[in-house]
């Protein structure tokens, strides 16, 4: 065997350190996921909350601040001051953007940029966030249209929210209530931009009824399911909690006097990374029955929660 040389073996010794510490932060993967939402013609707009429309590209004032990929909005491309003054409903126009996350969607955070042309309030899934300006059509304007406020989001949450937005144009000088000014004189206008933060569960390889194929189940409410949580060079099985782990929601099957989990380390694909082979309990067909697919769920140690999905073939209890 050649010896070999100092420099060979202290590259082997790095190499082994990168990939020892690569294999021991691997199985925290984050999972997270950032979504913007801007103003633009995907906002409605409402006199009466009720009714929307689309909100359409305005005229843009070469005064007005930018917002990065938001667009200023408003009822009409060029505004008609009168009848801005004489139709906007008390509390001024709704304006209102919807907007989903993952139904699994956690630690969710968001800050929301905005200014309008004169004032606005705005409001997150019916809470309000904050306002500049009187939302009245009389004023005063104190050039709240030249400031784009921030704000720290705390109401979102996940499936649906709602962005709510009460915006108005004022007249030019309550002294003169007949002086509307002009479209580009006194130009109505709204922008946003909101970003958020979230993370989902790590996305795993589970194989329901390892080495089979359909994996078809008897829905008699008396066996168990085996499932192999398959491990990987991102994911160790041996930082599951293995008692958080549920397929559907059905708990592993516990044995004995201590209630011991059913649940044991294998390497089932014989890949060489680790597996965890837990054993379902069958206890309510109904949680299945009509599937062609099952979830499985479950968190790590230090709380990450994860999930995988494979297919199911139901055999009807005989
Ligand atoms: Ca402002
Ligand atoms: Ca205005
Ligand atoms: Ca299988
Ligand atoms: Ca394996």
């Amino acid at each position: 065997m050649r010896r070999m040389g100092g420099w060979k073996l202290s590259l082997l010794l790095v190499l082994t350190l990168l990939f020892t510490l690569a294999a021991g932060t691997g199985l925290s993967l984050a999972a997270t996921e950032t979504m913007s939402i801007v103003s633009d013609t995907n906002t409605q707009w409402s006199a009466d909350n009720v009714n929307y429309a689309n909100a359409v590209a305005c005229w843009v004032h070469p005064s007005w601040p930018q917002i990065p990929g938001a667009t200023w909005i408003w009822r009409t491309q060029n505004t008609n001051p009168e009848e801005e003054y004489t139709a906007v409903p008390d509390g001024g126009w709704y304006f209102k953007r919807e907007f989903s996350l993952p139904a699994d969607a956690y630690n969710i955070s968001g800050t929301l940029k905005i200014t309008a042309d004169n004032a606005y309030a705005v409001s997150l899934n019916g809470s309000s966030v904050g306002s500049d300006g009187p939302v009245d059509k009389n004023g005063p304007d104190a050039l709240q249209w030249s400031t784009v406020e921030e704000y720290t989001l705390s109401g979102l949450k996940p499936g649906n929210n709602v962005l709510l937005i009460r915006a108005i144009n004022f007249i030019p000088n309550p002294a003169e209530p007949t002086n509307y000014g002009t479209f580009d004189s006194n130009p109505a206008g709204l922008i946003f931009r909101l970003d958020v933060t979230y993370d989902v569960p790590l996305h795993v390889c589970i194989d329901i009824k390892p080495g089979s194929c359909p994996n078809s189940i008897n829905a008699n409410e008396r066996g168990a399911i085996p499932v192999a949580i398959l491990g990987s060079d991102t994911f160790d099985v041996s930082q599951i909690d293995v008692a958080s782990v549920a397929l559907e929601g059905l708990k592993i099957k516990v044995v004995g006097k201590a209630n011991k989990l059913l649940a044991h380390f294998e390497d089932v694909n014989g890949d060489g990374y680790m597996d965890l082979v837990v054993q379902i309990a069958d206890t309510d067909s109904s949680v299945l029955t009509g599937s062609t697919t099952a979830t499985l769920t479950g968190k790590l140690l230090d709380g990450t929660p994860f999930k995988g999905t494979d297919s199911i073939n139901i055999v009807p209890a005989a």
